[in-house]
């Protein structure tokens, strides 16, 4: 102030009050369930120091890198200065030591190390539920890499496909690889069969060239991929559906690092997991082994179906707990109406439900983990592998479900921050919306899960009431009575409802497919958490979690079937509204 025109430049107030930001602290430390869950049925120190020190890994370096590779995003190099066509795709450093530590940490190989026998991919999926929110996505290449080794190891490691095996699962960031898992193409994501147009050219040493159209692959930064396509016959013919598909095996690029017989259309323009890579790719004689039986492509590539869907399941899960730690990090921090968001019991309600939620899904995946787990080490009981053939599509499609929802509920418990796009919130919710996508849609695996019961004539439904029966019957709290009476419930209501269906025609379960689905996680998700509840390790949290679960519609399948939901006259009253 005063020498004349001085006030022109004079700052403009911007007040003395800033918001602290929400802390990410050690996600293993600040994780109650996942601790419990460990002590519970995996009590080793190795596990525990290793996800320890991971978890301050992740806060001191790696959540940088994620957040580097959502800020970096991958582009397409289709030619080079001189007018070659090179068809690079270039991806962020941060996507790059992605790589390098997934190998390192072992994120892949604890899996098939098998150093803690039936338990280690749940030790495997612990490790990746911590790491995912951080990982810039790089989940999703280690997810198809997973299911890559998994196909193979159950086709038996051998030429041409014994040095990918050993890659796929190496720890030497060197020798690792990852794998692409290059199924969609226009005409059908869903319908496979229908859908895969791309041809399979049989050469005179064995080998095939591929050439169609591949409308989604992700990750296509990496070695190698499994994919579907048709033989053609010395005619030039292919069996049309799903019988005319086999399985092929193709790296992805030759010594000098160029793709071969691939050409990179564009990268796709995505709502998020904008992080990776998405390309639309026309293979031009892609150089390929089948890997399956002509005609058994789809049952052949289901395995890695299975270990894909988990590792979506493990995904959705830890959205909803980064999103929670978060949350309940900034409830400490800011004040509204003179107290802090803590202190405020609506605010405290909501995020106990996002909770209950969270802890219901934990402990389904886990569940998964735990089977498939248990399968491969064979240890698994037929009830068990009916389990595990029913529970990895019905937890998929709910987990997947679940993540937007409590992701979204999470970021308006940042108030205006939680739409702010630097503070790297809405990434997370963008990134949910694809879990109910990609490696197969809601209904889609809501077809699968009636599939799998038809096929087994009942006995995945079996195996089904007859161990969460004995999840209840082992229940012994009797604060748990409520809780435990109306899962009971439900399980009787769910088994009237099964029976009086079996004698309708199958377009009235075709219309009841995705409320079953529902029916039978909520059902199970109660059961798990009344059985962590009892046991004796357990928190009053726990308990408590168990009776808020349990007071929701566990059975939405008989509530919508007694109100006509799925009677004959539905389908035309649901297109005549839906076209008004
Ligand atoms: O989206 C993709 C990658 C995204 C990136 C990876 C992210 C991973 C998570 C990361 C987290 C951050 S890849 C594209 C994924 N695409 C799908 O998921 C396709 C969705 N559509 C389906 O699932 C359909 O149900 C189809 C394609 C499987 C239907 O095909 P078919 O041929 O009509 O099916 P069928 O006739 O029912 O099955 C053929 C055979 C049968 O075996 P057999 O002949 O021995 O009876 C089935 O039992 O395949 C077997 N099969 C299965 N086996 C089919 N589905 C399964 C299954 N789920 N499990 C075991
Ligand atoms: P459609 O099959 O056309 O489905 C449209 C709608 O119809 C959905 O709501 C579905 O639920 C519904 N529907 C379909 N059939 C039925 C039915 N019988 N009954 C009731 N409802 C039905 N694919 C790959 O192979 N590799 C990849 O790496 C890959 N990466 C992806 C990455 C991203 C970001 C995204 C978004 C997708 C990716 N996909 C990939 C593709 C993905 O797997 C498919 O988009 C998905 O399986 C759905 O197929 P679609 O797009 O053809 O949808």
């Amino acid at each position: 102030p005063g020498a004349e025109g001085q006030a022109e430049f004079f700052r403009a107030g911007i007040g003395g009050f800033f918001q602290e930001r929400p802390m990410l602290k050690n996600p293993f430390l600040e994780d109650a369930l996942l601790q419990g869950y460990l002590r519970r049925h995996l009590p080793s120190e190795a596990v525990y120091s290793d996800l320890r020190v991971f978890g301050e890994r992740l806060v001191r370096e790696v959540d940088g890198w994620g957040r580097e590779c959502e800020v970096t995003p991958p582009r397409l190099v289709t030619y080079d200065p001189w007018g070659c066509r090179v068809d690079r795709i270039v991806t962020s450093p941060a996507w790059q030591r992605m790589k390098d530590l997934s190998a390192q940490e072992g994120l892949v190989a604890i899996g098939y190390e098998r150093s803690y026998g039936e338990w280690s991919r749940v030790y495997q999926m612990c490790k990746l539920y911590l790491y995912s929110p951080s990982s810039g996505l790089y989940t999703c290449p280690l997810a198809m890499t997973d299911g890559a080794a998994k196909v193979i190891q159950s086709l038996g490691v051998s030429w041409p496909v014994a040095d990918a095996f050993s890659r796929l699962t190496s720890r030497d960031p060197e020798h690792f690889w990852t794998s692409g898992q290059w199924m969609t193409e226009r005409r059908g994501g869903s319908d496979v069969g229908n859908g895969t147009e791309t041809v399979a050219l049989p050469q005179s040493d064995g080998t095939y060239r591929l050439s169609g159209f591949k409308w989604f692959t992700s990750a296509t930064d990496a070695d190698m991929t499994l994919t579907l396509a048709r033989v053609t016959d010395v005619d030039g013919q292919t069996t049309s559906g799903s019988r005319g598909l086999s399985m092929f095996y193709a790296a992805v690029r030759d010594e000098q690092g160029m793709v071969q017989g691939i050409e990179v259309q564009r990268l796709k323009d995505k709502l998020g997991t904008r992080q990776m890579p998405t390309a639309e790719l026309l293979l031009d004689g892609l150089p390929a082994h089948r890997l399956s039986e002509e005609g058994r492509g789809v049952a052949c590539i289901a395995n890695m179906l299975t270990v894909t869907r988990i590792h979506n399941s493990v995904s959705a899960v830890a959205g909803m707990r980064r999103v929670l730690q978060l949350a309940r990090d900034y409830a400490t921090r800011r004040s509204t109406f003179g107290k802090l968001l803590r202190d405020h019991p609506l605010h405290m309600q909501t995020l106990a439900r996002m909770e209950v939620e969270t802890r219901g899904a934990f402990l389904l995946v886990m569940e998964v983990c735990r089977l498939i787990g248990r399968e491969e080490t064979g240890h698994a009981s037929q009830l068990e592998t009916h389990l595990l053939r029913l529970l990895t599509p019905v937890a998929k499609l709910y987990t997947g479900k679940q993540a937007v929802a409590v992701i979204s509920e999470g970021l308006e418990s940042f108030g205006g921050q939680g739409y702010i796009e630097d503070t790297g919130l809405p990434a997370m919710l963008r990134d949910a919306q694809v879990l109910s996508i990609w490696e197969g849609t809601t209904n889609v695996l809501s077809l699968d899960v009636l599939r799998c019961v038809s096929r087994s004539s009942g006995l995945v439904l079996q195996a089904y009431f007859t161990h969460t029966q004995s999840l209840l019957a082992a229940a012994s709290l009797p604060s748990l009575s409520v809780a435990v009476r109306s899962v009971d419930s439900a399980l009787s209501g769910l088994r009237e409802f099964l029976q009086a269906a079996a004698l309708t025609p199958p377009s009235f379960m075709e219309l009841a497919a995705r409320d079953l689905a529902y029916s039978l996680a909520r059902i199970y998700m109660g059961a798990l958490l009344i059985d962590h509840a009892s046991w004796e390790g357990a928190s009053h949290s726990d308990a408590y979690a168990a009776l808020r679960w349990c007071e929701q519609d566990l059975c939405p399948v008989v509530s919508k079937a007694a109100i006509g939901c799925y009677n004959m006259k539905t389908p035309p009253l649901d297109a005549a509204l839906v076209y008004e």
